[in-house]
């Protein structure tokens, strides 16, 4: 990989999709075989789908919470390595996900915004609280804050839902030097929009994925192989160490 071209007074940005958890044993959602291969995104990720259908929408996140609490399914060097690079650049290092996994929580990034959410917490319509959920989620279950029943749902972003947190990520995108993009096709928005932000703002863009997104062209910089050889060899690099 060429060297990054960044001060160490440089703030850096870090997206990461469903790519950087696959050598885990998570599924992505668009490779072949993916998720939304199996089910469509209409049935289970919607508002107008759980509204519809809430006990269909509940066992799919169901069965995607009962895989990620699997045994075996852990943090691999890919997340380890941002942690690494969080802890030792001199600047702000921030992960932006849109996993709802808690890989990265796990692995230890302290400076973090689940932006899709968070498969391990129920919210409840009623009194608006997040609550940790490890369990099944099933219809009737009681919100732990106000005790309603039949209110809670995963602490998910739908798609035409908003995303959480966008003003501190643009305001992250804004100010840094280097926008780096992890394991994501770059089909969903806003998270899709995000290197276009990062390099009106000056800038540099990288992508480390396992092929071209659809945003390659507007990146900057490119290397394209599994996050766990990838990510490791970047932070190294970034740190003097390559
Ligand atoms: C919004 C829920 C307004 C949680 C998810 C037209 C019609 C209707 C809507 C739209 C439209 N055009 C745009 C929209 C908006 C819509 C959207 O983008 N739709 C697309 C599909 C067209 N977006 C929204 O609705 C969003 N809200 O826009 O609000 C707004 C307006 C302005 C400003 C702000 C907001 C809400 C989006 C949230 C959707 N929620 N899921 C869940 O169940 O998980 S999306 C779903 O896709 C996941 O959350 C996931 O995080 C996300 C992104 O997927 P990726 O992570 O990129 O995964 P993917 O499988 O696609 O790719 C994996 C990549 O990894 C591949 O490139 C592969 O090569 C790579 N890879 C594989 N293995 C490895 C690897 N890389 C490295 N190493 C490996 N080993």
């Amino acid at each position: 990989m060429k060297a990054i071209d960044i001060e160490p007074d440089e703030r850096i940005v870090i997206l990461t999709g469903a790519g950087i958890s696959k050598e885990s044993g998570l599924d992505t959602f668009r490779c072949a075989g993916g998720l939304w291969s199996k089910v469509r995104i209409e049935d289970v990720a919607t508002p107008e789908a759980y509204a519809r259908d809430p006990a269909r929408v509940l066992g799919f996140y169901d069965a995607r919470r009962r895989g990620l609490l699997e045994q075996g399914v852990e943090p691999n060097a890919a997340h380890r390595a941002l942690v690494e690079l969080e802890r030792r650049w001199p600047a702000e290092v921030l992960v932006v996900t849109q996993n709802i996994d808690d890989l990265h929580d796990r692995a230890g990034q302290g400076n973090l915004i689940h932006m899709h959410g968070e498969l391990l917490k129920a919210r409840c319509t009623s009194c608006g609280a997040v609550s940790p959920w490890l369990t099944d989620m099933p219809r009737e279950a009681a919100c732990p804050a106000c005790a309603a029943r039949g209110t809670l749902r995963p602490h998910v972003v739908w798609f035409g839902e908003m995303p959480l947190e966008m003003d501190r990520i643009y305001a992250a995108l804004a100010g840094c030097g280097l926008f780096v993009s992890i394991g994501t096709s770059g089909q969903v928005y806003p998270a899709a929009g995000f290197v276009r932000e990062a390099r009106s703002a000056g800038a540099r863009t990288l992508e480390l994925n396992l092929d071209p997104s659809d945003g390659a062209p507007l990146f900057e910089d490119a290397v394209y192989g599994p996050a766990t050889e990838t990510v490791p060899a970047f932070v190294a690099g970034l740190l003097g160490r390559g």
